[in-house]
């Protein structure tokens, strides 16, 4: 029988490539999506076919148990959260809840279904298996570089606090109760299908925009800052490794290697032929109440133990999401010429 794997976040940026890799390795695959009537479910389901959705929020307890006594699923993957950082000042309190809480609830949703007693270690630990999503904002004001699985945390934001909480709850119910709990400390990762509000898709977008006579600004924040940037696609079988392993263990991801968000425009501009020094504005609107400065991942335990490694580096990356944005806005551009009613 094909395992099962139940994904929250599924309509987000790693939700989908994860979705594509657990179909490809023979899992049944089932979705969690929140809301009515969520425009982002038939997105997912143009781009990734054979999924099965299930209802629920990480806000709704019950509809979490729901979730997990529907789908039975062997594996579950906590993606869905709150994940911009400039969000999780304007809704702090939301974050904690969703980001933060949202992960107990989960672990509680798949201890009640299946059955863990809350009274230790010694009963039942279960069969399902549990990855969490945490994420190097954690380790925010870094005290050392690179920064490993043994590095102490520092959040910078209400998200980062929230990621942190979600980190130690799982950590606890492995301890707690001898659940195959484990969390992925990512570091940043994108795509042509990352969301337009992170740095390196506004760079992208803005950039064929601008090559396209669409757009004739980028407006940024802190330049400076660094991070260690790395391709989706490569990161979700990371995630999936995980939870093959005989003894649940946390692992930080990334590259190893870090670039500014001044390298991340030169080499989106350079893609395009044109010189960012013409179309680049700082905008105090951007900056941060708290910035996390640099972040540099050490992935050698994931090296060595899950024999993960990154495939596409940086300067490829940039240049496929600035040719992706290219050609995804010149079918738009063609469309709307053909259509003059095509935003209806
Ligand atoms: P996205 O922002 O693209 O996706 C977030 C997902 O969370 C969406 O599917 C969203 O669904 C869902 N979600 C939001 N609120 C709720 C809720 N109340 N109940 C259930 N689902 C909800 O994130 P990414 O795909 O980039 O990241 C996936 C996870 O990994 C996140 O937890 C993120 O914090 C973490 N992470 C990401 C990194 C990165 O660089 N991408 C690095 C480290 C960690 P909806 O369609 O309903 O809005
Ligand atoms: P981050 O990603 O906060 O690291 O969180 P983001 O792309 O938003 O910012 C990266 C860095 O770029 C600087 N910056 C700007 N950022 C945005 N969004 N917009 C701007 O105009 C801009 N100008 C400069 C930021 O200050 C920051 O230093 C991402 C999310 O996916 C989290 O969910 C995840 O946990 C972490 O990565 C790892």
């Amino acid at each position: 029988m094909a395992r099962r794997a139940l994904i929250t976040g599924i309509t987000g940026q790693d939700g989908s490539y994860l979705a594509e890799h657990l179909l490809e390795q023979g899992y049944q695959v089932w979705g969690l999506v929140r809301g009515q009537a969520n425009p982002r479910k038939s997105r997912i389901s143009r781009l990734v076919h054979d999924l099965r959705f299930i209802e629920g929020d990480l806000l709704d307890q019950s509809s979490l148990i729901g979730a997990i006594d529907r789908a039975q699923p062997d594996e579950v993957y906590n993606l869905g959260a709150i994940s911009y950082v400039p969000m999780s000042w304007q809704q702090a309190e939301l974050t904690g809840e969703v980001t933060g809480l949202g992960v107990l609830r989960m672990l509680e949703a798949i201890r009640t279904v299946s059955g863990v007693s809350s009274q230790g270690r010694s009963a039942s630990s279960g069969t399902i298996r549990f990855y969490q999503a945490s994420s190097s904002e954690m380790f925010g004001k870094v005290v050392e570089t690179p920064q490993s699985e043994t590095t102490t945390f520092h959040p910078r934001s209400p998200y980062g606090v929230a990621k942190a909480y979600g980190h130690y709850i799982t950590c606890n119910y492995r301890e707690s109760f001898g659940m195959y709990a484990v969390s992925g400390i990512l570091f940043n990762h994108e795509s042509p299908r990352r969301g337009m509000e992170f740095v390196t898709r506004k760079i992208s977008h803005t950039v064929a925009k601008i090559k396209l006579g669409m757009a004739t600004e980028l407006k940024l924040g802190n330049l400076d800052a660094r991070r260690d940037w790395g391709f989706a696609g490569d990161y979700v079988g990371a995630m999936h490794l995980m939870l093959q392993q005989d003894e649940p263990t946390d692992y930080v991801v990334g590259t190893g290697i870090m670039h500014s968000v001044r390298d991340a425009v030169r080499i989106a501009f350079d893609a395009v032929g044109l010189d960012w020094h013409d179309y680049v504005v700082v905008d105090k609107e951007f900056v941060r109440p708290a910035e996390v400065e640099t972040l540099c991942a050490d992935p050698s335990r994931a090296r060595r133990e899950l024999g993960w490694q990154p495939r596409l580096k940086f300067e490829e990356l940039m240049t496929m999401m600035v040719e992706s944005d290219l050609a995804q806005l010149t079918r738009a551009q063609k469309y709307d010429e053909l259509s003059p009613h095509a935003d209806w």
